[in-house]
């Protein structure tokens, strides 16, 4: 597939408008056309596609490209869509009548998502004779976060350093930021925030003006792919960068420092997006040290932005980091509700909450944070952890699309999902995702674009939110580590561009780019995928229980690691029983969070689902889940199955093995060998911790240490 493009200004006899750029594609087919409805996207978009694309960072990448592509000129033709109702980002794919192929974009973006959409097609084997695809994002905003630091370090990160910085400095390796842009655009992502929410001084010092022009030229690079930049900023900046003697938001002199460093910022990085804020959240400053809320905080960061377009994202992280442990009352999975579903609807338009998929922080195993469903009048984005701090840091394999889809399709009763609510929908209507028919311009149910952004939010001035994920990319040559860790990547790109799709056929979607069009190959490897969330659910976190793993780090089991520390994350595993009591009758009152439906489920032992049995209650370990075994029998039983399942992970791999580039092959193979030693140390000390604290035998009589 050669895109490097020919331009050509006009287009052909199909009644398109704007420049085209007319690319070779060997034989298969005539020519493709590429065109904007904004007219002015050609060239620049063509050329960022021309350079490759697919997360195929991997073996082989490409290498289906066009192997299983069927076409055949006249093979068959269809209709134009009508342009006139795409949004900047939406795209269609057409076959014309003379064997042509038409990438066809609302705007720049759209263009260039129409190009990457087509090379998908190709390297995933598509059938691309009839092509009729209409494509709109399901949000409209896709974002990741970087926690990379200046010294060029990523907290929680498994790949290697920082992509984006090097020894303080920011944006000098410009060839592999361009890659990385590549890469992520072709998976839909349209907003990278490039340094860690913890903002330390050096990053403090970003927003200083003898440091923007590093930032403006990793935001060029980024804004060629269609990709927002945006910082993570310091709420105390106004001292620490300013000097002034507070960062109160309500003071004038601090709304001003602001307002001067934005439009200053704004001015240097055209298109910038906006700031990302961890505020009043592990030690970082916020307005709560002036007795000021987060609305008050948020609002008058999103009042700078405002002129500019930007748009801040302020996150819901925020609970006690210094709880005692004696203290039973204090439960931090309710703190992100407590604090913010007050301020509903107290938010500017241009403020995104962005919210943890789950109440405590990306445990293996969490239920779905009541706060995504409960905030009505507020803009919100789902925060998903792409990099696998509790899931395995990228030496074990844990493909976490499975637990996604989980929390995007989970709905509390009245059928509005959290993937409706972040896009701002209301209980009925969906989020479209992949679009259907030819001319429904858009939605699936052809329902109009008002419903796009039916919140009450919304109602304010459409609607910005979506979702955002913290990155799991390093300067490792595989991007990820753990090359099956590309797939979080890829999928989660994949995903917020359409929460409808299936952890498996994006999981295989993959597969074909990463790893060539081999049918046992892809067979062999999608079942390790699916299979690999459960499994490490399966010798790690029994039963909805969290933090059994070794402190500060997080790698590795250590069942009282977290016990008696101030961060609010016990288990009370004692001789009796284990678990939180969370209910409202008895216990900390979280589950009654929830709307009526989910609160009643989680509230009794009997109706709560057996994966979340213990943390919603306190129960004997001779308690009887649903599937009839004891809780304690169910530990024993899960931790020898999962570690058995951890080495056939390796066993599957191996089967493979000649199929595959042997660097590639061993490279993996290696991790997975780990992952198999390191189960069974997860599996022997739960499984002893907790036969010496309830005293009950394996009902199978295995060895316990
Ligand atoms: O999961 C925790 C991590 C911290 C992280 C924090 C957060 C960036 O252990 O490393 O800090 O969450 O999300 O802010």
């Amino acid at each position: 597939v050669d895109l490097s493009a020919e331009t050509e200004a006009g287009i052909g006899d199909e009644g398109a408008v704007g420049p085209a750029i007319v690319v070779g594609l060997a034989d298969a087919v005539r020519d493709i056309w590429v065109k904007s409805a904004s007219g002015a996207a050609g060239t620049q978009a063509g050329a960022g596609a021309g350079a490759g694309a697919g997360a195929g960072a991997g073996a082989g990448a490409g290498a289906g490209a066009g192997a299983g592509a069927r076409a055949g000129p006249g093979a068959g033709a269809t209709e134009m869509p009508d342009m006139g109702t795409f949004g900047d980002e939406d795209y269609a794919i057409r076959s014309g009548k003379d064997g042509s192929i038409y990438l066809l974009g609302g705007g720049e973006k759209g263009v260039l998502y129409a190009a990457f959409g087509f090379i998908r097609l190709l390297q995933t084997g598509g059938d691309i004779r009839v092509l009729q695809t209409v494509e709109r994002p399901a949000y409209p905003l896709r974002m990741i976060d970087h926690w990379d630091n200046a010294d060029g370090s990523v907290e929680r990160g498994y790949a290697g350093g920082s992509l984006f910085f090097n020894d303080g400095r920011l944006g000098e390796r410009l060839d592999r930021i361009r890659d990385y842009a590549r890469l992520t655009a072709s998976i839909g992502i349209n907003a990278v925030a490039v340094n860690n929410v913890n903002v330390h001084a050096e990053e403090t010092r970003l927003l200083a003006p003898e440091r923007l022009d590093d930032v403006a030229r990793v935001a060029d690079v980024l804004r060629e792919y269609g990709i927002a930049l945006y910082l993570s900023v310091n709420f105390a900046a106004p001292i620490e960068l300013g000097g002034l003697v507070t960062a109160d938001p309500l003071d004038p002199a601090v709304a001003a420092w602001w307002r001067d460093t934005t439009d200053e910022v704004c001015r240097r990085i055209p298109g910038f997006g906006g700031f990302a804020v961890k505020a009043d959240s592990e030690h970082r400053p916020g307005p709560f040290t002036y007795g000021r809320d987060h609305a008050d905080g948020a609002n008058m960061l999103a009042d700078v932005l405002a002129p500019h377009g930007g748009t801040v994202i302020w996150r819901c992280f925020v609970y006690d980091c210094k709880q005692d442990w004696r203290d039973r009352r204090t439960d931090r999975a309710r703190a992100a509700y407590d604090h913010f579903m007050p301020l509903d609807g107290a938010f500017r338009d241009n403020v995104v909450l962005q919210i943890k998929h789950g109440p405590m922080d990306f445990q293996v195993r969490e239920p779905v944070s009541p706060l995504l469903l409960g905030l009505r009048r507020t803009q919100i984005a789902l925060e998903l952890q792409i990099t696998q701090e509790y899931t395995g840091q990228q030496r074990h394999l844990c493909y976490l699309l499975p637990m996604w889809k989980e929390v995007l399709d989970f709905e509390a009763g009245d059928g509005r999902t959290v993937a409706d609510a972040a896009g701002g929908r209301k209980g009925g209507t969906k989020v479209a995702g992949r679009l259907g028919g030819p001319d429904t311009g858009g939605r699936k149910d052809g329902s109009a674009d008002a419903d796009r952004q039916g919140g009450e939010a919304a109602a304010m001035g459409g609607w910005r939110g979506g979702l955002a994920a913290v990155s799991n990319v390093g300067t490792d040559a595989n991007w990820t580590g753990h090359l099956h860790a590309q797939a979080n990547w890829y999928g989660y790109g994949r995903l917020a561009w359409d929460p409808s799709a299936t952890a498996e056929a994006i999981g295989r979607e993959w597969i074909r780019m990463a790893l060539g069009p081999d049918a046992s190959v892809e067979e062999t490897v999608i079942k390790m995928l699916m299979d690999s969330h459960a499994i490490y659910e399966s010798y790690t976190a029994p039963l909805g229980v969290g933090w059994m793993v070794q402190p500060n780090h997080h790698y590795g089991p250590n069942v009282d690691g977290y016990e008696y520390s101030p961060w609010g994350t016990y288990h009370y595993a004692d001789r009796a029983g284990i678990g939180v009591d969370r209910t409202v009758a008895t216990g900390t009152g979280y589950a009654g969070q929830y709307p009526p439906a989910a609160a009643a489920m989680y509230e009794s032992p009997r109706t709560c689902p057996d994966e979340l049995l213990l943390f919603f209650h306190h129960v004997p370990y001779d308690a009887r889940l649903k599937t009839g075994k004891t809780v304690i029998q169910h530990i024993y039983d899960t931790r020898f199955e999962g570690a058995e399942r951890a080495a056939g992970l390796l066993a599957a791999w191996n089967s493979i093995a000649d199929r595959l580039p042997a660097r590639v092959h061993m490279d993996v193979r290696a991790r997975l060998a780990h992952q198999a030693e390191h189960a069974r140390e997860w599996r022997d000390q739960l499984n002893t911790y907790f036969y010496r604290k309830s005293g009950i035998p394996d009902a199978q009589g295995r060895t316990i240490y």
